[in-house]
This record gives C-alpha cells, sequence and structure tokens, in this order.
C-alpha cells in the first residue's frame, strides 16, 4: 500500500474486467454443504440455516440492484443489532456497494456529519429514528432511505421480499472498496477508513489459519456490529469457517455464561472480561468447552488476565489491531506458534510487517519503545475524501503510521505502552477529547476545557471533562454532563466535569493533560 492509494476512488475499477475477489463470493464458498444447519441461533430464540443467510442477502442485493445505485455507492446503516442487519452487510458486499455501519449511540448532529460527509445513497435506519433521519438524508442528497427494526419489521424486508432469492456477486478486485468504517480523529473530525474486499479477506484467511478455526467450532457473537471487532473479527471469522454463530442481541454476562456450553470461541472486550468475572458462576467447569476465548480493541490489564487464568485455567488470547488495518498482531493460538505473552499482544500476523520507529525515523531495536507502523494486505487505501491527512498516515515506503507506541522483544513480540494520539477507549470505543472539547466550548458560559482519560475498573478507562468558566459566569459540572447528553454518542460523555480556575500550561502554553490526569486519577477524587 502506498501514499499514491490514496487518492482511489471507489468507482475506479471496471467490474467487467475484474477477478472475483468479492468478499461474499468467499464466505459463501464457505458455507457448509449442508444448507439446511444453523448459521445462526438468536438469544431471542430464532435460528438461520445458510440456506436463509444466502437466500435473504440475495432478496437484499437484488433489490440493492434495482435501485441502480452508481458503483461505488454507500449502503449506510444505523440499526440494532439482529440477523437482518447482518444480511444487510452481506447483500452490500454481493452487491458490490460500500457498506457505512453507523454506531446506534450517534446523535443528530455526528449522524449529520456522517451523512454529510460519506454521502451514502441508500441509508438504512430504524423505524423510531426514520422521521427526522430520512429529513437529514435527504439534504445531504440520499437517494433512499428505508427502515429496519431488530423484529424483522421495516420497509427493507417489505420491498426486498419481491425480490428473487438468488443472485450472482458482482465480481470486485481485491482493491475495491467494501467498508468504510469511521474513526475519529485527534483534531475532532472523524475520518472514514476505507477497506477493500482484499484487505477484509485476507485477514479473515490469517485469522482462520492462525486461530486453528475447526470444524464444528461455534462462536458466542455478543459484541455490536457497527465496528470492525463484532463485524469483521468475529461474523468473518465464523463465516469463513461454516461456523455456527450463538447471536446476543446485546451482551449480557449471565446469558453469554450459558451459552458457553455450546461454544467453542469467544470473543470481547476487556469490559466483557471484567464482567464476567464478576459472576458467581465464571468457573473451570462452565467454560470447559470454550477453546479460545480472545480479547481486544482495548489494553487488558495484566490483573484482569490472572483473575480468568484462576478461575477458569485458560488464558486469553490478546491481540491488536485496528480499523484502518483490521487485525496486525496476535498472541499464538497454537502451542507450535509460541506461548501466550500476557502483557503482549503478541506477534505480527502471517503478511503484516511491524517495525518501530523513533521520531527522527530511525528503526529501533528490539526492547526500545518508538511509535508502530505496519504494512501488509490489511491495511486499508486511506481515508475517505482525506488524501492529504492519508498522506501524512503514511511513510514513503508505504507503512501506515498507527499513532501506538511500544516496543518488540527479542522473539518478536509486541507490547503498546501508550499512544501518540491523544485518545481515550472507554470499553473498547474510542474517543477522541479534540471532539468532546469542541462540544464543551461551544456550551454557554464555557472559556475552554481538557478532556482525559482516568482509570475505570468496569471501562478500562473512562473522560473526565476539566471546564474553565468565562469570567463572571457560574458552571455546575452534572449540569454540562446533562448538556452533552443528547448531543454526543453516551459512550463519549464524560463521567464527570469538574469546573476549575484555569487549567495547567507548561512554558509553551500547552495544556498539561498529564498533570489532570494524576490528578482526576488519584481514588479520593472518585
Ligand atoms: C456504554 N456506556 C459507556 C460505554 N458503553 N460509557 C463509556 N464507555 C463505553 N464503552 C454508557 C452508557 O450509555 C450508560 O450511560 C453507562 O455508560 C452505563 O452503561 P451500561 O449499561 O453499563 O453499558 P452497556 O450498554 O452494557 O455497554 C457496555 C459495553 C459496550 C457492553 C461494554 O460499551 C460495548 O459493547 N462495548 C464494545 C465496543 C466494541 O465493540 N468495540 C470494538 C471497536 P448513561 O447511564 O449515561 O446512559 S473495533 C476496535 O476497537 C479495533 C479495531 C479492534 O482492535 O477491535
Ligand atoms: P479503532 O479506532 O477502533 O480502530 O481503535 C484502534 C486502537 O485500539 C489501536 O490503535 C490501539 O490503540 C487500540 N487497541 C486495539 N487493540 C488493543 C489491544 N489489544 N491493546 C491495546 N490497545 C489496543
Amino acid at each position: 500500500m502506498t501514499t499514491t492509494s490514496a487518492s482511489k476512488s471507489a468507482s475506479t475499477v471496471d467490474s467487467s474486467s475484474a477477478a472475483d475477489h468479492n468478499l461474499y463470493t468467499a464466505l459463501l464458498a464457505a458455507f457448509p454443504t449442508d444448507r439446511e444447519a444453523v448459521a445462526v441461533e438468536t438469544d431471542g430464540g430464532l435460528r438461520y440455516s445458510w440456506r436463509d443467510l444466502d437466500e435473504a442477502s440475495a432478496m437484499v442485493a437484488n433489490l440493492l440492484a434495482f435501485l441502480d445505485l452508481p458503483p461505488g455507492a454507500r449502503v449506510a446503516a444505523q440499526v440494532d443489532k439482529s440477523v437482518e442487519a447482518l444480511v444487510l452487510y452481506l447483500a452490500a458486499l454481493r452487491a458490490g456497494l460500500v457498506y457505512l455501519p453507523l454506531n446506534t449511540a450517534y446523535q443528530s448532529g455526528e449522524m449529520e456529519y456522517f451523512l454529510g460527509d460519506a454521502k451514502p445513497a441508500l441509508l438504512v435506519c430504524t423505524g423510531r429514528n426514520f422521521g427526522w433521519l430520512s429529513k437529514m438524508a435527504f439534504l445531504a442528497g440520499t437517494q433512499h432511505v428505508f427502515s429496519l427494526n431488530d423484529d424483522r419489521t421495516g420497509t427493507l424486508l417489505e420491498r426486498a421480499a419481491r425480490f428473487p432469492r438468488s443472485h450472482t456477486p458482482v465480481p470486485r478486485a481485491a482493491d475495491d472498496l467494501a467498508a468504510i468504517i469511521y474513526t475519529s480523529g485527534t483534531t475532532g473530525r472523524s475520518k472514514g477508513a476505507m477497506l477493500s474486499h482484499g484487505n477484509l479477506l485476507s485477514n479473515a484467511r490469517v485469522l482462520q489459519t492462525y486461530w486453528d478455526w475447526q470444524e464444528g467450532d461455534v462462536l458466542i457473537h455478543a459484541l455490536p456490529i457497527f465496528h470492525v471487532h463484532g463485524l469483521f473479527v468475529a461474523i468473518h471469522g465464523a463465516l469463513i469457517n461454516g461456523s455456527t454463530m450463538l447471536w446476543c442481541a446485546k451482551f449480557d454476562p449471565q446469558t453469554a455464561l450459558r451459552l458457553m456450553a455450546r461454544a467453542t470461541v469467544f470473543m470481547g472486550v476487556p469490559t466483557l472480561y471484567v464482567r464476567l468475572l464478576a459472576e458467581a458462576g465464571l468457573t473451570r467447569e462452565a467454560t470447559r468447552s470454550i477453546r479460545l476465548f480472545v480479547s481486544g480493541s482495548a489494553p487488558m490489564l495484566v490483573d484482569t488476565h490472572r483473575q480468568w487464568q484462576a478461575r477458569t485455567g485458560q488464558t486469553i488470547l490478546e491481540r491488536y489491531g485496528m480499523s484502518e488495518t483490521v487485525m496486525l498482531t496476535s498472541n499464538p493460538c497454537k502451542t507450535a506458534d509460541g506461548d501466550r505473552l500476557v502483557g503482549t499482544v503478541g506477534q505480527p500476523l502471517p503478511g503484516v510487517e511491524l517495525r518501530v520507529r523513533d521520531e527522527a525515523g530511525q528503526t529501533l531495536p528490539a526492547g526500545q519503545t518508538g511509535g508502530i507502523e505496519v504494512r501488509g494486505p490489511n491495511v486499508f487505501l486511506g481515508y475517505w475524501q482525506m488524501p492529504e491527512k492519508t498522506a501524512q498516515e503514511f511513510t514513503d515506503d508505504g507503512f501506515f503510521k498507527t499513532g501506538d507506541v511500544g516496543f518488540v522483544d527479542a522473539n518478536g513480540y509486541v507490547t503498546i505502552v501508550g499512544r501518540s494520539k491523544d485518545l481515550i477507549i472507554s470499553g473498547g470505543y474510542n474517543v477522541y477529547p479534540a471532539e468532546i472539547e469542541g462540544y464543551l466550548n461551544n456550551l454557554p458560559g464555557v472559556e475552554e476545557s481538557a478532556v482525559v482519560g482516568v482509570p475505570d475498573a468496569d471501562f478500562g478507562e473512562v473522560g473526565v471533562a476539566v471546564v474553565v468558566p468565562k469570567a463572571g459566569q457560574a458552571l455546575h459540572g452534572p449540569d454540562l454532563v446533562a448538556a452533552l447528553k443528547g448531543r454526543l454518542a453516551n459512550f463519549k460523555v464524560p463521567k464527570r466535569c469538574v469546573v476549575v480556575d484555569a487549567l495547567p500550561r507548561n512554558a509553551m502554553g500547552k495544556v498539561q493533560k498529564n498533570l489532570l490526569r494524576a490528578e482526576y486519577s488519584a481514588p479520593a477524587a472518585a
């Protein structure tokens, strides 16, 4: 991947001449020959066969084809987790369109930005949001808006019901765009990471082998399906192996524990493991049939790893990835590949080149800490309509600068020690302080603000806002929190706002966030 690919548009490839790298074609090839077998079983008691997944996604893909959307058109979805939402994703893939999943927590200001930036040709949203979202989408130039609810109702399914149950996937080249995943930016403006069919398929295949997916594996799917972990790592992992998913609409520790007797693989962010550890029922016996526990999206505390080992006798496999790169490194699954080293994120996955460089661009030897850079077939095409930003984030020799800081040991294991980007990871969701500060600074009476991440037993890290009022104005922290709710996705809202006279600054005038972090991390500050 080079910086030149930044300018590549989703519609540049002539599909008639493209060899078929459509991800759906590869997933379909892995479906079991017994198409009546269960592909997905929901916590609501529904069962979907492999035939159901194929036929339902064919019907929706035929509807998408009928709409005659231009090549490279974006299909945006802000819908609750359901198997039909998965079907919509598969349909977008097979129709050769670009899927754009959006977190259901996003509020109107955030949605307005995404719709205006990505300019989707089609939006699918919940019936409860249809009124205001359809208006907003049409104003942004979107041609079609359908509804989809998590009880199998909505206009998307009503319309699709009239279309045939078979559909030939549109051939795609490896570099053709499959999805755009928005990831917040350090400047406060979200960037759309453009992922190709080739990025997603290569990563899915590498993980299938590296994590030793086997016939008979069953995955508990308890993550949201609008980010990389739940949508790509988990779903592709199961589908490309023809494995059944036990599908939870929302993570609930007791449901997950109950399902463990029937499953072999579980994936979660650290918060899910912390919440499972709070269950008395988490025992060796309860987890006996699980062969692989995977954690990622946020650092897992060594203490959580150790408690998990003590309670279950199993070592969680920690891996590391990004929206821009899908999965980058992983601790070994098979003993032949090495030991799982707690506190590390493992070794670069096959095909991924990873190096650590200092600020002068010197590659550092084992053990020395610097910026982590990566290159490989999994690395994205660039940021949507941000060629300059894309160029800045790639080195001249095509490595992507992750913004994570760490080191590699003599055996190739990577340890992440921090981030050069000002980012809070809360319960596996990314929160960029600059974005929250922008909202706070626009509230009446606010002179300036600084948002920092402090440790939290449940979410790993949570945001605290430190706010300076304008001269002569009185501000009340809880009112500021309340004012942010409804304007921002709930996970971005700082858990606390503290009003102070001034922010600490260094000689250059830069806010000393490290001092704020130290001050508000103290137990007495809780
Ligand atoms: C909910 N809240 C949060 C979060 N989630 N606050 C901070 N951080 C969060 N992650 C808010 C709620 O709105 C509520 O606020 C209050 O905190 C308590 O909510 P609770 O009921 O406890 O939350 P929940 O609904 O149970 O959700 C917690 C969760 C969820 C299950 C941990 O956040 C989650 O599913 N996280 C997974 C995220 C994920 O999939 N990340 C992968 C990104 P109030 O009371 O004010 O309403 S992909 C990625 O990172 C890369 C590429 C990778 O490597 O995978
Ligand atoms: P996202 O913006 O959702 O793509 O988040 C990607 C970021 O999550 C990475 O750049 C890392 O900072 C972080 N991350 C993902 N997995 C891990 C992990 N296992 N340990 C520490 N940080 C992680």
